[in-house]
């Protein structure tokens, strides 16, 4: 297939399909790929409909019976899974660039951040793989009871585009630790990274026919893949409405799923917190990757003593921010990843005031910067957490400050929210911190730090964030089934019937 070249590093003309280790149809209905740092057009998606989604999933099926992975020894299993950690890395730049190029995340993020862990995904979970063991009861006399785990079969792998390949490979990582097949679907947004990380992986080993890839529309190519028969369980991280459709779709079929979905979360500032570090860790939570992430602590809450100094400090430095093109190795902010995003994010702006919020800093697109879709780092302060900028997610560069009295007050309002993924505390008061970790809801709890994610633990929400969990033993839970075996160790006197 023909390729442009952009800056050094070649971007396919067409992103298709990726079955059996080949890219697929150069016809189909087409999707634009677009740069979000100036609107250009820089690839053709061709969409898989449900064909060819077919093909994909059967592609996958026959590989997990054919046993052409998962019977592989372990120690194979581990090898492969390390080279592709180290194709990752020694393809740092150009995997930055194709995500940069289509998600507008900054490039040096992706270069310190998102495409590392790629590769560290992959090296977890190789050496997880060789560490786990299996579960042995011996309390049944005569009998040892084994509990054995095992792959599921086929995994659906549906990605979202504010992280696409950092999120994309730790659902692929662990789905074929385990020794399952999968097939990906990263959202049409966001196609570039996955699609190129796809050759990585046959390149390093993964037979092909393990890890496919479908591209497409939710609605089409989405859609056909969660409810194909031969899809046993589903991994989706996006937006909450899009998982109910999803839901509805798995539970037809009763496939496991796990849904990591959005979050407004909590991000509670106390009097007794050493200030200056919390605003710049409120700084991180709310503007790091452009504002588009799920971990966003996006509701400031901030104790009424400090508020004042917060807010000075907070919205001085957002209006520093350095706002250009994703590839300027200076940007820390860049541009949101679609147009109809931005527009989307823009018209919260009037919706706080309608509310009666305070508009702090920005609230306006970056003309200079026009056709991208620049969004100023905004920060609003709110007259309680009822206005719709506290409750719904808006998923960019836009904070929102709630002030809170007492400490019970903070919970309430931490705890008031549709959404329970993360919250982050900033306390130096023991008893504090001690409370903030039993009231508060949420999947996870960040204590005086920015986020940080440890691969071996959970991670997941409740309530409209999602549910079920994925990470280290999470996901073998996920992706394997227990099988429980009895072995007697005498042979075991049986009732002898019919005589
Ligand atoms: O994502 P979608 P959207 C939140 C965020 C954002 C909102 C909407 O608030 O503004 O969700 O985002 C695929 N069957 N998050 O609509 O639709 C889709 O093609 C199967 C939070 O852009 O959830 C893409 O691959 N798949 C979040 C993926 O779902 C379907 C990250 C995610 O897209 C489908 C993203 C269907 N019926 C958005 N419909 C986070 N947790 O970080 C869509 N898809």
């Amino acid at each position: 297939m023909s390729q442009s070249m952009q800056a050094g590093f070649p971007i396919r003309e067409q992103v298709t399909s990726f079955i059996e280790g080949r890219y697929t149809r150069l016809a189909g209905h087409e999707l634009p790929v677009v740069f979000p740092g100036d609107a250009r057009r820089i690839s053709t998606l061709v969409e898989a409909p449900a064909d060819e989604v077919d093909a994909a999933v059967r592609s996958a099926r026959a590989a997990f019976e054919d046993g052409r992975w998962r019977r592989q020894p372990v120690e194979a299993r581990q090898a492969v899974m390390r080279k592709v950690a180290d194709l990752v890395d020694q393809h740092r730049d150009e995997l930055a660039y194709l995500e940069c190029m289509n998600s507008g995340i900054p490039m040096r993020h992706l270069q310190k951040g998102q495409i590392p862990r790629t590769a560290y995904n992959f090296r977890f979970f190789a050496e997880f793989l060789g560490q786990h063991a299996e579960k042995l009861h011996g309390q049944t006399d005569g009998y040892l009871t084994l509990v054995l785990r095992e792959p599921v079969g086929v995994a659906a792998l549906i990605g979202p585009w504010n992280a696409p390949l950092a999120l994309t490979s730790m659902k692929i990582a662990g789905a074929i630790a385990f020794g399952n097949s999968c097939v990906c679907k990263p959202s049409e947004v966001t196609p570039l990274a996955v699609a190129r990380f796809m050759e990585l992986l046959v390149e390093a080993g993964v037979p092909p026919g393990v890890v496919n890839l479908v591209n497409g529309r939710g609605g089409v190519t989405g859609e056909a893949l969660v409810a194909h028969p031969q899809v046993d369980l589903v991994s989706f991280t996006g937006g909450t409405q899009t998982a109910r459709r999803i839901s509805a779709s798995a539970g037809e079929g009763l496939k496991p799923l796990s849904l990591e979905l959005g979050g407004k979360s909590a991000n509670i500032v106390f009097e007794s917190a050493d200030l200056d570090r919390a605003v710049d860790a409120a700084l991180v939570g709310i503007f790091s990757n452009n504002g588009q992430q799920c971990l966003a602590g996006s509701r400031i809450l901030v104790q009424r003593t400090v508020l004042e100094r917060f807010v000075e400090a907070f919205a001085q430095r957002a209006r520093k921010l350095r706002i250009g093109s994703p590839l300027d190795p200076a940007t820390e902010i860049g541009p949101l990843a679609f147009q109809a995003h931005r527009q989307r994010v823009a018209g919260y702006v009037d919706i706080a005031r309608a509310d009666g919020a305070q508009l702090l800093c920005g609230g306006a697109p970056v003309e200079a910067l026009e056709p991208g879709f620049y969004f100023q780092p905004t920060a609003v302060l709110a007259r309680d957490n009822t206005a719709r900028v506290c409750r719904e997610e808006i998923f960019g560069p836009f904070a929102t400050i709630v002030p809170f009295d007492t400490q019970d007050e903070a919970y309430a309002i931490a705890n008031d929210s549709e959404f329970g993924l993360v919250s982050y505390v900033w306390s130096d008061h023991q008893p504090t911190v001690m409370r903030a970790l039993s009231e508060i809801r949420a999947g996870m709890v960040w204590i005086n730090t920015p986020m940080t994610r440890d691969l071996r633990a959970p991670f997941g929400g409740i309530k409209a964030s999602g549910y079920g969990r994925e990470g280290g033993e999470s996901s073998m839970k996920f992706y394997t089934f227990e099988k429980t075996v009895m072995l007697p160790t005498v042979p075991p006197s049986i009732p002898r019937m019919g005589i």
